[in-house]
């Protein structure tokens, strides 16, 4: 008798020591998930880690054995919500674009029926000790709540230090999280951006500031990673690039999610392996093809099978990203018309340029940063 008392107080003690999920637990990875702001140098994913916002699920806590890493969907939860004085400034609290004023032009959600100023988007700010580390790459991690833009026409800008984060808004403004529920997205920083998060401080902001759409938003925590190391969880994509229109099968056409390319083998199929959880940005690419771009969602372990690319045929036309590429295509032809895009939508006219030596110098020396995406039109 006495001995099973003890054997139970035993487990007791046990118990209150593992993590429990919807509390908090301190990890490798994310160090203690219910403090406001954590620094963590050379854990497993990252040189540096910074994160803030605790990880609690906007404050109403994670279902038993949910991983917010996992790239899953939560459960729906309750709203409005009051906003918590210790929470970190701009996280766990309900938010609506600046444009809304009352007279959405197709409809709006509930997060709307809050009031100003208190959900004005702020800006989400990190500081850290940026000083003697060389970045050679960063991405984001955010755990985003109802951003709805396909449903309300909501166009989200996303802005670090002011400057427009094109990649973050082609993933934000996919984003369909009725119910409300909330996700994890990974997204790497552009490299015109990486500047910025060397000078130790970004702040990020979520705004449409232009439709007037009745959509709000919330986030719980937003987490940089600095040098990464590869280790983040993830999961695999596949599919299958043709030629819009004919349905012929594009064999070596360039898959692209993150960090990972993959080409399509002789049949046009695809598969790309580990891509970080959450919402990922896919683009599908062929020489003399426009390039095709989608969101789909990546579940850590799982497989996101008929990511379908079809694209569309540009006659005489090459298209690429990169001056490296540019290179490669050279010998395609001797003048061109060069366009740049911030947006991968709208494309302008930079100039036309006689011969690929000089074309790959112009990329190269003169383009900012800021407009890296490229298209050369060939001309006959
Ligand atoms: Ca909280
Ligand atoms: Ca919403
Ligand atoms: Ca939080």
């Amino acid at each position: 008798m006495k001995l099973k008392k003890l054997f139970l107080i035993a487990l007791l003690v046990l118990a209150s020591w593992l993590p429990r999920q919807g509390f908090g637990q301190t990890t490798a990875t994310d160090g203690d998930w219910l403090a406001s702001v954590v620094i963590l140098s050379n854990t497993p994913e990252a040189q540096l880690m910074v994160r803030v916002g605790d990880i609690d699920n906007l404050g109403f806590g994670w279902p038993t054995s949910f991983d917010p890493f996992s790239g899953n969907d939560t459960p729906g939860h309750g709203f409005p919500w009051a906003p918590k004085p210790a929470d970190y400034s701009g996280t766990d609290r309900i938010m609506v674009v600046s444009s809304f004023n009352g007279n959405p032009p197709a409809g709006s959600d509930g997060y709307s029926g809050t009031t100003r100023p208190d959900n004005n988007p702020r800006p989400i700010v990190l500081q850290y000790p940026a000083t003697g580390i060389q970045i050679v790459n960063a991405a984001l991690q955010i755990f985003v709540d109802d951003f709805q833009a396909p449903v309300w026409g909501a166009k989200y800008q996303v802005t670090l230090n002011g400057k427009r984060y094109p990649e973050l808004e082609v993933v934000i403004n996919s984003l369909v999280q009725t119910g409300p529920i909330g996700k994890l997205i990974t997204v790497p920083v552009s490299p015109s951006l990486l500047p910025e998060v060397a000078s130790g401080q970004i702040a990020l902001l979520f705004d449409d500031p232009t439709t007037g759409a009745g959509d709000g938003y919330a986030i719980d925590f937003v987490k940089l990673l600095i040098n990464l190391k590869g280790n983040l969880q993830s999961g695999t994509i596949s599919g299958h690039v043709s030629e819009e229109g004919t349905g012929r099968s594009l064999a070596g056409a360039t898959v692209s999610a993150f960090d990972q390319t993959v080409q399509t083998d002789a049949n046009g199929d695809y598969r790309l392996a580990n891509v970080p959880a959450g919402l990922a940005f896919v683009t599908a690419s062929s020489p003399g093809y426009q390039t095709g771009s989608t969101t789909t969602d990546v579940r850590a372990g799982q497989t996101s099978a008929g990511v379908n690319f079809q694209l569309q045929r540009l006659p005489l036309t090459v298209a690429i990203y990169t001056a490296v590429e540019l290179e490669f295509f050279a010998h395609v032809g001797t003048r061109y018309v060069l366009q740049y895009s911030a947006d991968l939508q709208n494309w302008n006219d930079e100039e036309q340029i006689q011969g690929a030596g000089t074309l790959v110098n112009r990329l190269r020396a003169t383009r900012p940063a800021a407009q890296r995406y490229w298209r050369v039109a060939q001309k006959p």
